[in-house]
């Protein structure tokens, strides 16, 4: 095929048929590309000079916006210095210090770190840590895993197991031992509310009913989003997460907070377990954590987890597990530069502090046609479209299109419109997110 781009000013004029890109329509992308060329701050410019809005901070990693020249050196100084150290048997001092930084602000008791290299990953490992964790403590009988219907956990085995978009599980094969709560999304109650949903902490006693059935010595553990970002935006209804707490705690489940997205300012605290006041066992984490610029992922774990697998002979590997690039010296100096920034640039809380205006900015688009329910927390949102009959998400999609054209990125999920801006956002850009969709909502039927 010949190139799209070919005709394109500053294109790389490639064939387009080589990269499966993922999570895409290829065909119908490869007919009208989208191509970004450069991201500085708040902003992409596309290969025909176009600056777009970014409303998504990438792909809801980039939380403290584009080109920040402090990551682009330290990763620079770390690449020149020592490219890569092997972590097995084997140590650098980048991951020891970025393990005590987590520390410093994951919720107390949080203070081990496992490092991976994505988000999946990262999931993955947490399911193993539960199985293992158990059985170390004599408790083996504990294999069952228990996900939510919507979760998404990334695309290994275990994450597409506990992870319940039918999608992404469809063409596979999943893990047997696992079983899903209901999840929160109430349009019927719930439409437009501001702020967390009063309705629906009932769900969380579906887990009794689970334990019921399946027996608590049976179960391992519950992973569940503290807000489902990939489904489009569900919010955890007022008492749902401290309730999945107290059962998990009262059973010896362990609880697993999936913050790949929640983590590190998006919902107005450094972790969504810090925003709603309920602290997990363990919590995936990645995109943020080096601003997207490396990939990069952790699990954090409460220290009481890795102790009970510290026994046995000294010489004995505790948990057979790791990947090649585990605490990989590049990722890791990005990621400290990235705390850095955080820290210093009050990052971590500023969603709080733009939280109203942001809500009360989104919630203009109510009266719009086809708009059936509006939500956000933080420096998130979602626009949830009415899909067409017969086919649904044209509508989003289409919006979506619109957008892009129009200089502004946004993400489409089904007929959700999706949206978590650079936390350094400020608001003439959240007027122009709001005026730009707005535009698309009106011009899409
Ligand atoms: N858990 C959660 C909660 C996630 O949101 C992953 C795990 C997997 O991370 P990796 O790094 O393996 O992709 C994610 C990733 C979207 C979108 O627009 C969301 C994600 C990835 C790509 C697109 O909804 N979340
Ligand atoms: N496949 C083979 C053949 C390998 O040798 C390795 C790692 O040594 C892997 C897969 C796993 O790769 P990674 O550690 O990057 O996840």
């Amino acid at each position: 095929m010949s190139s799209p781009l070919a005709t394109q000013p500053l294109s790389q004029a490639a064939d387009l048929d080589g990269f499966w890109m993922p999570f895409t329509a290829n065909r119908q992308f490869k007919a009208r590309p989208r191509m970004l060329q450069s991201a500085e701050g708040l902003f992409y410019t596309d290969v025909q000079g176009r600056e777009i809005l970014d409303g998504t901070a990438g792909l809801w990693c980039c939380n403290a916006g584009h080109g920040r020249r402090e990551i682009a050196e330290a990763v620079s100084r770390q690449i020149s210095q020592m490219d890569f150290a092997p972590t097995f048997q084997m140590g650098h001092p980048l991951p020891f210090e970025l393990a005590e930084r987590l520390a410093e602000i994951a919720p107390a008791g949080l203070n081990r770190a496992f490092f991976t290299n994505s988000g999946s990953e990262s999931v993955d490992t947490a399911l193993k840590i539960a199985l293992a964790y158990h059985r170390a403590r004599g408790e083996g009988s504990r294999r069952l895993l228990i996900g939510r219907e919507l979760g998404y956990h990334g695309v290994g085995f275990g994450g597409i197991s506990v992870g319940g978009i039918a999608n992404n599980r469809r063409a596979y094969t999943t893990l047997p031992n696992v079983d899903h709560l209901p999840h929160t999304l109430d349009l019927q109650r719930n439409a437009f509310t501001r702020g967390l949903p009063a309705h629906g902490a009932e769900q969380a006693e579906h887990l009794e009913r689970l334990v019921t059935l399946h027996g608590a010595e049976n179960i391992a553990a519950v992973i569940v989003e503290p807000m489902s970002g990939s489904a489009g935006v569900i919010l955890p209804p007022v008492g749902y997460l401290q309730r999945l707490r107290e059962i998990t705690r009262r059973h010896g489940i362990l609880l697993i907070f999936d913050e790949v997205i929640t983590g590190f300012g998006r919902v107005g605290a450094a972790f969504a377990a810090q925003r709603w006041g309920v602290t997990p066992d363990m919590m995936t984490i990645a995109k943020g954590l080096t601003n997207g610029a490396i990939p990069m992922g952790a699990v954090l774990l409460d220290e009481t987890l890795q102790d009970a697998l510290m026994h046995g002979p000294q010489n004995q590997i505790e948990l057979f597990h790791g990947y090649t690039y585990s605490g990989h010296p590049v990722a890791a100096a990005a990621a400290l530069a990235t705390l850095d920034i955080y820290q210093r640039d009050g990052l971590l809380t500023r969603a709080a502090e733009l939280e109203d205006y942001w809500q009360q900015a989104l919630h203009g688009l109510a009266g719009l046609p086809n708009v059936i329910d509006i939500r956000s927390t933080g420096l998130v949102g979602a626009v949830h479209l009415a899909s067409r009959d017969n086919a649904p998400g044209t509508r989003g999609y289409e919006v979506f299109e619109s957008c892009f054209w129009d200089g502004l990125m946004v993400r489409c999920t089904g007929d959700i419109i999706a949206l978590s801006p650079p936390l350094t956002i400020e608001r003439q850009h959240v007027d122009r997110i709001i005026e730009t969709l707005g535009r698309a909502i009106q011009r899409t039927s």
